[in-house]
């Protein structure tokens, strides 16, 4: 599973080439995984160590009197995905680590490149509703600051095509659509859906939700999303061709709405 993931997530990553100056990822990262954590519902995400080296990174999801939680609903297959973005939104990964007894988890990490990084872990504890919590991590070493994004709606991933279309001026609904030289492809059924749509906000690094509006796609896939207006926001599209996992990226920029109120209701 992890294969997969991080093979696309490399793919992505090789994009940090484009160097503007070079930084030390490590220089400031140092801080423990209580500071720079988020808590979400009275949920926390809770690392043993905020750098990444050889060893897995593991954490534990402590719960509101800080236990950690130890039983979870299973959400598209999983019982936790996990979501690791630099903090310029150029490399992503999407990892499923695995849960020990006493709830915490482990995923090897240690093929990202050196860079700040933010962590979402996005799951359901049991009996509960589906929320998410993120941590800093980093990735020690020279790193290429990475560039500012600039819209960007269509990618190739290995030969395949891919765009993202706005069905809706407001981004409140997209199409994405993969295709093999000019012809459209239907996706392989991943993790339960036609592919996953991860957004993330740029300038806070928000995760944002989205879910496939389609139980069965026959080629293009349609994802109902929630962009912030005014913000940028990169979109990270998981999808299966040929048994293989890839990912696609995205860039957005989200204009505010207009005065007269043009913006789609549902
Ligand atoms: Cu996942």
């Amino acid at each position: 599973m992890f294969g997969g993931g991080l093979a696309a997530l490399v793919g992505i990553g090789a994009l940090v080439g484009r160097a503007v100056g070079p930084i030390d990822a490590g220089a400031s990262g140092q801080t423990a995984a209580t500071d720079q954590s988020d808590t979400s519902d009275g949920y926390t995400l809770t690392a043993a160590d905020t750098q990444i080296d050889p060893e897995p990174f593991s954490f534990t999801i402590t719960d509101a009197d800080g236990r950690p939680v130890t039983e979870y609903d299973v959400l598209h297959e999983k019982e936790l995905h996990l979501i690791v973005v630099s903090t310029g939104l150029r490399t992503y990964a999407h990892v499923h680590p695995e849960r020990g007894e006493g709830g915490q988890w482990t995923i090897d990490l240690s093929d990202l490149p050196p860079c700040k990084y933010r962590a979402i872990a996005d799951f359901s504890p049991s009996g509960g509703t589906q929320t998410n919590v993120a941590g800093d991590l980093v990735v020690p070493g020279k790193t290429a600051a990475e560039p500012p994004l600039q819209q960007a709606l269509a990618d190739r991933v290995d030969d395949l095509d891919i765009t993202l279309d706005a069905a809706e001026s407001d981004w409140s609904e997209v199409v994405i659509t993969v295709r093999r030289g000019g012809e459209v492809i239907t996706t392989e059924p991943y993790l339960g859906a036609a592919g996953h749509l991860v957004a993330i906000e740029a300038e806070d690094l928000a995760y944002l939700h989205t879910h496939a509006l389609d139980e069965i796609p026959a080629g293009p896939v349609r994802f109902a999303v929630q962009l912030a207006p005014g913000a940028t926001h990169a979109l990270f599209f998981d999808f299966k061709v040929d048994g293989v996992v890839r990912t696609a990226k995205f860039v957005i920029e989200n204009e505010e709405p207009d005065d007269d109120g043009t913006e789609h209701g549902h």
